[in-house]
């Protein structure tokens, strides 16, 4: 009996696996991955160390309505990076990265309703010319929001697909009927009128078709479209959702076809524009995103912000930055160009410094961990400042506390629940120990040494003491030893004398001191070594 079951199941799913649309594709997922193999992110990332995310509508305004806009970015321009390295008035930052900027019904923007068009409340066309232009000058990179999933329930396209207008009915993931052998999962199947579209995140973001060469081709467009006007890289939405599980008839390989999809794009953006950037959203394990090591440049480190965050709560390290090089190897060991883009948290993540409970010393160690890490650190805006917020979303996408005046370039749209009480910009860069002042300074220190600090090794030492961290970053020409009491408390640890002997501090947190093989910290200290040779 049972093996009749597994017979049946098993013919059930040879025939329920072909997918509805012909698969046009030139290259399969191997000869992707070869033609992708060499290429690499060093050159493209000269002199691009640190990466600052900005909510548009929450960053800054240059004028009454209080929504950010375009123009509220330019005039901010200066505080991120003002292109002169002898001033530290700025932050010192050399890439952002825009959630979406195009045409939306919504303050997020993800449902998007013209992909080749500036919302009107954020500006025109033109004003996001001159903010390339005025970036550009100032040695920042422009990374826009891909978001090839899904569109908005709106968008032109998928008005005409539900009205049953060819091509656009197989632009979408639409059904007449659901048949339940080849869609057992139904959740994200959405009924309007008699058919049936897929929408996993929301029922007003319809999901493409992206086994459509049409779609591809679309695609393809939009990017050379931004390609064209001069954006230096890409971040790609909800990336690991492509192609899910339930939204293609069973037996359909869909990592598989997901790879295929995000390799074929990254080659056609590869050739039309080398120099392009290319980060992804799988929000997943590192475990989960190695599959996909060839089909970005980078993707965002989850685990990293989740390590150092529980690590920092518990007061013990957890040996995260071994777990850590573990996770990347997974990476590495299939593309060995791969880079990590770690950050702590993002606009889908309550606030670290609400996960830290409002504690500065907590944030500033995470932060100081995540400039000292390998590749491209990602900050979330007013992470700098601490500021807060924990779900629903609008919290942790409060408005940019630049000042205490809501009538003036402070994005007002939305009120301050979390961050009423957060010291804003202008205190804090006038004080000498302030958050703000902190991430200026570690900054700095990963631009002075970016060679070691970007691109060099990282390895993890045992400094005898589960609450003390310690990691030397390193390459043929310098080699940095950094430690960090993760305790609220004094702590000791040890390591070998002959390295202590040849420290020199070059960025220190708190009090620390040598004393032949031990090192005393205080209450999380931090303190990050040269050590000469
Ligand atoms: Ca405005
Ligand atoms: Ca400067
Ligand atoms: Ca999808």
């Amino acid at each position: 009996m049972k093996k009749i079951l597994v017979g049946l199941l098993i013919l059930g799913l040879v025939l329920g696996c072909t997918p509805k649309e012909p698969v046009n594709t030139s290259k399969t997922v191997d000869e992707l991955r070869l033609a992708l193999a060499d290429y690499d992110l060093k050159e493209i990332l000269e002199d691009v160390n640190v990466a600052y995310q900005i909510f548009p509508i929450s960053f800054a305004t240059s004028d009454t309505d209080r929504l950010g806009d375009i123009r509220g970015i330019i005039n901010k321009l200066d505080y991120l990076n003002d292109g002169d390295p002898d001033t530290d008035t700025d932050l010192g930052i050399q890439a952002i990265w825009l959630t979406p900027i195009y045409p939306s019904q919504t303050y997020h923007k993800y449902d998007i309703l013209d992909y080749k068009a500036i919302d009107p409340k954020f500006g025109t066309l033109d004003d996001f010319k001159e903010l390339l232009a005025e970036a550009h000058k100032r040695g920042i990179k422009v990374i826009l929001d891909m978001v090839f999933n899904h569109t908005a329930y709106d968008h032109p396209w998928f008005k005409a697909a539900l009205k049953g207008e060819q091509p656009y009915v197989s632009y979408y993931r639409i059904e007449e009927k659901l048949d339940l052998q080849e869609y057992p999962t139904r959740n994200a199947w959405k009924n309007a009128g008699g058919k049936f579209y897929y929408a996993w995140f929301w029922e007003k973001m319809p999901e493409l078709n992206l086994e459509n060469e049409a779609v591809r081709e679309e695609i393809r467009d939009i990017s050379k479209f931004w390609m064209d006007l001069g954006v230096d890289g890409f971040r790609f939405d909800a990336a690991k959702h492509a192609y899910n599980p339930d939204e293609y008839p069973v037996g359909t390989p869909v990592l598989e076809r997901n790879l295929q999809f995000w390799m074929e794009l990254r080659l056609f953006i590869k050739e039309y524009k080398p120099e392009m950037f290319l980060v992804s959203e799988i929000w997943d394990t590192a475990q989960n995103q190695a599959p996909y090591a060839h089909a970005y440049d980078t993707m965002f480190n989850f685990d990293f912000g989740e390590m150092v965050i529980s690590a920092l709560n518990v007061g013990n390290h957890g040996n995260l930055i071994q777990k850590h090089l573990d996770n990347v190897k997974r990476l590495t060991d299939r593309n060995p160009n791969y880079v990590d883009s770690p950050f702590l948290t993002n606009h889908d993540q309550n606030r670290v410094m609400s996960l830290f409970a409002g504690s500065v010393d907590k944030a500033k160690i995470a932060a100081g961990l995540l400039l000292t890490m390998p590749g491209l650190p990602f900050i979330y805006y007013g992470e700098e400042i601490g500021m807060l917020g924990v779900k629903p979303d609008e919290r942790i996408r409060e408005p940019m506390r630049w000042n205490d005046d809501i009538t003036s370039e402070v994005a007002y749209w939305n009120q301050w629940i979390y961050n009423w009480e957060t010291p804003n910009v202008i205190e804090q860069q006038a004080d000498e120990n302030s958050l703000w002042t902190h991430y200026r300074d570690l900054i700095k220190l990963r631009n002075t040494y970016a060679d070691t600090f970007v691109w060099g090794e990282l390895e993890q030492v045992t400094m005898r003491n589960s609450s003390v961290l310690g990691y030397y970053r390193f390459d043929e020409n310098n080699r940095f030893l950094v430690v960090a009491n993760f305790y609220n408390g004094p702590m000791v640890g040890e390591f070998d004398a002959e390295v202590f002997a040849k420290t020199e501090p070059i960025f220190t947190l708190g009090e620390v001191s040598i004393d032949a093989d031990k090192i005393n910290l205080s209450p999380r200290a931090m303190v990050v070594y040269r050590i000469n040779p």
